[in-house]
């Protein structure tokens, strides 16, 4: 697997070197709208420490990130009303990964509407 790049975009979301709409931060997680949203109040939720993506993160990352996850999906249900909710990862190029540093999409959903591609 490639090594992790210190300058993929969300490393530098997390320097604040680009912007980014924050919307949760603690200690070993961020949390931002995703700015491709596939619906509303898509976000994403990122270790703040280098992880390239599921096949290189440690028990603690993990258990840190899902620990958000289920933090902001029981808010994104409440904020937007939803019936619902996705939680999608995707790991490298041909897992469908774009940006490489971990990421989980979190989705609100209502009933009958598809994702925007
Ligand atoms: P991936 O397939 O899960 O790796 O897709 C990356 C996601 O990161 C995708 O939904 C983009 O819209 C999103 N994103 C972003 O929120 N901000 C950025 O500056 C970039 C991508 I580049």
């Amino acid at each position: 697997m490639t090594a992790y790049d210190p300058e993929n975009i969300f490393a530098k979301i997390l320097r604040g070197e680009i912007p980014s709409t924050r919307v949760y931060e603690d200690d070993e997680t961020l949390a931002f709208m995703d700015i491709m949203p596939r619906g509303d109040g898509h976000l994403l939720v990122i270790p703040k420490t280098p992880c390239r993506n599921i096949l290189d993160a440690t028990p603690e990352q993990l258990a840190a990130v899902m620990a958000t996850v289920q933090k902001l999906a029981r808010a994104v249900m409440k904020a937007f009303d939803a019936d619902g909710v996705t939680v999608q990862q995707f790991n490298e190029a041909a897992g469908g990964q774009e940006v490489f540093h971990l990421h989980f999409h979190v989705l609100p959903r209502r009933e009958g509407l598809p994702l925007r591609p």
